[in-house]
C-alpha cells in the first residue's frame, strides 16, 4: 500500500454512511482457483490476459453479492428507472469495478504475492466502446451515479458485438479496423438465456371489427428475431449498489431457420440467420448525424421493443394491470433512437394488452421522458414514412393516430394555421414524407431536457419553439455532468491523493467538497506539490505520445490538447491554421521568447465523413513539416494520437494544460470532456458554446479564456453571404495562412490535396471558422504570455479544480430523480 497512486483506496472513516466492503483475506485464494478451475491455466502458465480473468472473475464474485443484496433490498415496488440508449462508451471496467469496492490494495496486494502485476493486467482488459462519444460516454457516466446514488435502474442498449471502430492512421489517413471486443470473452457479463423477446418486424395490419364497434388490429409481421439478455453489475461508489446494465443480443428465431434447412435450403437458412443477427453486429460510427439505414432502424426498434417487453412483464408480475405503471417506473430516452418506444409503448398496450387508447395514452406520456442531445436539422433523426410502413407498419398507424390526436387538440385550443400545422405535424412533408422523431419523442414525454442552460434555451427558440409554446412546462434543462471517479479518483490518483490531503477525504463522497481547495490555492508548497502531479502526467502522457507517434515532446511544454470525434462544428481545423499561423510566427522571429507548446489532438472520424479524414490528414501533415523543422524545435510540436478512446482519455486528460473547446458557439450541446479536463487542471480556451458557459460561472470569468462570436452572433454572421472573404480581408495573418495550406506548403506530395477544405472555407465556410480566427489568436497568445507567469497560470488551473465539483454527475442525476423521474435519491 506504499504505492502513491493508490492513497484514496482504504476507505476513510470520514466516509459517512458508506457501506464498507467486507474484509476479504481470500483474494489470493480466489484468484489462484479462478486461474485453475474458471480459466483452466496452472499458475507456471499463465499469461497476463490468464491473470486478468482470473482477477476478474474474483472480483465479479464480490460483486455479484452486492448485485443480489441491491436487488433483494430494493424490493418490486420500488420505483425503477430505465435508461434507453443505442449507446454506453464504458471504457475498461476492471478497475473501475475495484476501485469503486474500495478493494485496489486488497488486489494489488494479492497479485504482488503471485508475482503479478496489478498495472501491467489492467491494460490487458479491452475498451468496452459501445458508443461513439459524448452521448454515449454519458449513459456510462450516468449508470455509475445512478447505482452511487442508490437509485434503482436498469440501463437497456444492445449488445454489440463489434464496438466503434479501431483507428489506425497510415500515412496521416484514417483507417478503420473491426473492434472485436469479445474475441477473448467478456468476464463482467452474464447471459440470460431465460431472458428473451420476441421482436417482430414487416408483414401487414389486419383491422377485424370487434362487436362492440372497436377496431382490433392484427399485427401479422414478416419476421421475428429473438432478443437475448446479458446483462453487466453496474457498481457504484463504495459498493453502495449495483445496478443491472442489460444488453440485447439478436438471435434468429430456431424453428424457422430449422424449418428451411429441413427443406433443404441450408444457405438460405444461414442467410436469413445473419441477416437477423446483423441487428447486433456492429455500432453505427456515426456521431452527431443520423445513420439514415434500414439496419439502424432495425436496431433502434429491437432494442427498445425487447426493453419495454422486459420491464411492463416484470410490471405485470406485481400489479394488476398498467394503470400504476407511472408510479413504478420512469423511463429515460437518451436522444431520439430510442424514440420508437412512444409508438411502441402504445402497441403494447393498446394491442397487446388491451388498454384503451387514452389510457394508454396517459400511462406512456406519464413514464416516457427524452433528452434531446444536439440541435443541428441535419443531425436530427427522421424516417421515410415508406421505411416505416414497410419495417413497422402496425407503428406508423399508431404515429398516424398519436399526430391526429395531436394537431386536433391544436385545433380544439384555437384556431391553428395551415404553416403551424406544418411545423408540428410528426410528418414532415417538405423532402418526401418522413417521421419527425424529436417532435414524436416530445409528444409523447412527460419531460424533455436539454444538456446545458444554454442548448436547452436555444431548445425552447429554434427547434422545438413551437412544440414549447403548445407545452411551456414540458422542457426542462439539466446541465450534463461527469463521474469523478472515473475521471479524476481513477484517471488522477495522484492528483486525488493531494485533495484528500488538502481538503479532506470527504472529497471522495462529495465534489462539492472541492471547493475547499480555495484555501490552499495561495500557498506556495501546495503549488509545487500540485505542479508535480501534473508534471508526472506529463511525462507520461510523453511517454504514450512517443509510443504511438514516435514524436518526442518535452513535458516542460505546455500541453494544448483537443480530443473529441473530429467534426467541421467542433473546428478542429480552427486549430490546426492556428498551429500553422503559429509555426510561420516562430519562424519570422526564431529568437522570440516563444511560449514552447505541444498540439495534442485525438479523435475518430465518423467513416464516411471525408472532410473530418482530410482534416486528420492536414494534421498529421502539418506534424511532418513542424516536428522536423530545427527552427521550432522546443518551440511547436504537433502529436495526432491515433485510436482515441475513453482508456486513451484517462492518460490525456491527466496531463493537459490547456482544454480546446472551440466549436461553433450554439452548434455544441454541452460538451463532457471540457469537464474533465477541467477537472483536472486543464484551462479551457472555448466559445461561449454548450457548458462552456456554465463552467465560465463556476470557475469565474478570470480564469477561462473566453473567445469568439457569441451563439445569436454566430446566427447572424452565417446569414451574411460574404462574412468569409471579408474576414480573410481584414487578416493578413488568416489570408496567409490558407494560401500556404491550399497550395501546399504542408503537402508537397501533393499540393492540391487541401485546396478544397481552404476554398471551402473561403466560399461558404459554415462554422465560421474564419470569423474566429484573429479572437482565436490573440486569446492563445495571452495565454502564452500566462504561461510565463506560472503562479498566475497554477493559480487559475487550482481554482478550476476547485470550482468545478458541480459537474459531478451525481449532481446531474440528483435533478433528474427529482425533477424528472420523481425517485428518491439514497
Ligand atoms: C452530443 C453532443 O454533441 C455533446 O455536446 C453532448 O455533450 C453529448 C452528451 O449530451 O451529446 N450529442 C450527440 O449527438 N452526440 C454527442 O456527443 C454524439
Amino acid at each position: 500500500l506504499k504505492d502513491a497512486t493508490l492513497a484514496h483506496e482504504a476507505p476513510p472513516e470520514a466516509a459517512a454512511g458508506a457501506a464498507q466492503p467486507r474484509p476479504d483475506p481470500d483474494m489470493r485464494e480466489a484468484i489462484l482457483a479462478k486461474l485453475r478451475f474458471a480459466v483452466g491455466r496452472d499458475v507456471s502458465a499463465a499469461r497476463d490476459h490468464d491473470w486478468y480473468v482470473a482477477t476478474a472473475l474474483a472480483v465479479r464474485d464480490r460483486v455479484v453479492e452486492r448485485w443480489l443484496d441491491s436487488i433483494a433490498r430494493t424490493g418490486p415496488e420500488k420505483k425503477h428507472v430505465y435508461y434507453f440508449s443505442l449507446e454506453f462508451l464504458i471504457g475498461r471496467l476492471f478497475f473501475d469495478t475495484v476501485s469503486n469496492l474500495n478493494i485496489v490494495g486488497e488486489v494489488r496486494q494479492a497479485l504482488a504475492g503471485l508475482g503479478v502485476d496489478l498495472d501491467r493486467i489492467r491494460a490487458v482488459e479491452p475498451d468496452a466502446a459501445l458508443g461513439n462519444g459524448g452521448l454515449g460516454r454519458l449513459a456510462a457516466c450516468f449508470m455509475e451515479s445512478l447505482a452511487t446514488l442508490d437509485i434503482p435502474a436498469f440501463g437497456y442498449g444492445i449488445r454489440y458485438d463489434y464496438g466503434l471502430f479501431r483507428q489506425a492512421i497510415v500515412d496521416g489517413w484514417q483507417h478503420e479496423i473491426p473492434e472485436d471486443w469479445l474475441s477473448f470473452g467478456n468476464p463482467w457479463e452474464f447471459e440470460r438465456p431465460d431472458i428473451k423477446y420476441l421482436v417482430r418486424f414487416g408483414g401487414s395490419v389486419e383491422m377485424v371489427g370487434r362487436p362492440d364497434g372497436t377496431i382490433q388490429h392484427i399485427w401479422h409481421s414478416a419476421e421475428t428475431v429473438v432478443a437475448v439478455a446479458f446483462d453487466t453489475p453496474m457498481v457504484g461508489w463504495r459498493g453502495r449498489r449495483v445496478n443491472t446494465l442489460r444488453l440485447w443480443s439478436a438471435r434468429a428465431a430456431d424453428p424457422l431457420v430449422l424449418e428451411a434447412f429441413n427443406r433443404g435450403d441450408h444457405v438460405g437458412a444461414v442467410a436469413d440467420r445473419m441477416r437477423v443477427e446483423a441487428i447486433s453486429r456492429v455500432l453505427y460510427p456515426s456521431d452527431a448525424t443520423p445513420a439514415g439505414q434500414e439496419l439502424r432502424l432495425r436496431q433502434e426498434f429491437f432494442f427498445t421493443s425487447a426493453s419495454l417487453q422486459d420491464l411492463l412483464r416484470r410490471h405485470r408480475e406485481r400489479h394488476p394491470d398498467f394503470s400504476n405503471l407511472p408510479d413504478h417506473g420512469a423511463i429515460q430516452l437518451n436522444d431520439t433512437h430510442p424514440a420508437i418506444a412512444v409508438a411502441e409503448l402504445m402497441r403494447l398496450l393498446v394491442d397487446e394488452h388491451n388498454v384503451r387508447w387514452d389510457e394508454a395514452w396517459r400511462i406512456t406520456t406519464a413514464t416516457l421522458n427524452y433528452t434531446n442531445h444536439t440541435l443541428m436539422p441535419e443531425a436530427l433523426e427522421t424516417w421515410p414514412v415508406e421505411l416505416m410502413e414497410r419495417v413497422l407498419p402496425r407503428h406508423i398507424q399508431i404515429i398516424y393516430l398519436i399526430n391526429f390526436l395531436h394537431l386536433e387538440s391544436l385545433a380544439k385550443n384555437g384556431e391553428i394555421s395551415a404553416d403551424l400545422v406544418r411545423q408540428v405535424s410528426l410528418i414532415d412533408e417538405s423532402h418526401g414524407r418522413r417521421v419527425r422523431m424529436g417532435p414524436l419523442a416530445f409528444i409523447g414525454s412527460r419531460r424533455v431536457n436539454g444538456v446545458s442552460a444554454l442548448h436547452t434555451e436555444l431548445m425552447r427558440k429554434t427547434v422545438f419553439s413551437d412544440l414549447h409554446a403548445l407545452y411551456p412546462d414540458r422542457i426542462t434543462n439539466k446541465t450534463n455532468g461527469i463521474t469523478f471517479r472515473r475521471w479524476l479518483l481513477e484517471a488522477n490518483p495522484d492528483l486525488t491523493r493531494l485533495l484528500v490531503e488538502a481538503v479532506g477525504p470527504q472529497v471522495l463522497d462529495d465534489a462539492e467538497a472541492l471547493s475547499g481547495l480555495e484555501r490552499v490555492v495561495g500557498d506556495p508548497a501546495f503549488r509545487d506539490r500540485f505542479v508535480a502531479v501534473r508534471r508526472r502526467n506529463k511525462e507520461r502522457l510523453a511517454q504514450e505520445i512517443a509510443a504511438r507517434t514516435g514524436v518526442k515532446v518535452d513535458p516542460a511544454a505546455l500541453f494544448d490538447v483537443q480530443i473529441k470525434r473530429i467534426h467541421e462544428y467542433k473546428r478542429q481545423h480552427l486549430n490546426l491554421l492556428e498551429t500553422a499561423a503559429l509555426y510561420a510566427a516562430i519562424k519570422a522571429e526564431p529568437n522570440r521568447d516563444w511560449t514552447p507548446r505541444v498540439k495534442i489532438f485525438a479523435g475518430k472520424a465518423a467513416s464516411s465523413y471525408v472532410v473530418a479524414k482530410l482534416i486528420i490528414k492536414l494534421a498529421y501533415d502539418l506534424a511532418q513539416v513542424i516536428n522536423n523543422d530545427p527552427d521550432v524545435r522546443g518551440r511547436l510540436a504537433v502529436a495526432f494520437l491515433p485510436n482515441y478512446n475513453v482508456s486513451l482519455a484517462e492518460i490525456i486528460i491527466p496531463a493537459a494544460d490547456l482544454s480546446e473547446q472551440i466549436s461553433t458557439a450554439g452548434l455544441e450541446a454541452s460538451g463532457t470532456g471540457n469537464m474533465k479536463l477541467a477537472l483536472n487542471g486543464a484551462i479551457t480556451i472555448g466559445t461561449l458554446d454548450g457548458a462552456n458557459v456554465e463552467i465560465r460561472e463556476q470557475v469565474g470569468p478570470e480564469n477561462i479564456t473566453i473567445f469568439g462570436l457569441t451563439a445569436p452572433e454566430a446566427l447572424a454572421r452565417k446569414a451574411e453571404p460574404d462574412h468569409a472573404s471579408r474576414a480573410i480581408a481584414a487578416s493578413p495573418r488568416l489570408a496567409s495562412v490558407l494560401d500556404a495550406i491550399g497550395s501546399g506548403a504542408f503537402s508537397p506530395d501533393d499540393p492540391g490535396r487541401f485546396a478544397g477544405l481552404v476554398g471551402g472555407l473561403r466560399d461558404h465556410d459554415p462554422f465560421l471558422v474564419t470569423d474566429d480566427f484573429d479572437a482565436y489568436w490573440e486569446a492563445q497568445r495571452g495565454l502564452d504570455e500566462l504561461w510565463h507567469r506560472p503562479e498566475e497560470w497554477w493559480r487559475k488551473s487550482l481554482l478550476n479544480v476547485a470550482r468545478v465539483g458541480w459537474f459531478s454527475s451525481d449532481r446531474t442525476i440528483r435533478e433528474y430523480a427529482e425533477e424528472i423521474w420523481r425517485v428518491p435519491v439514497g
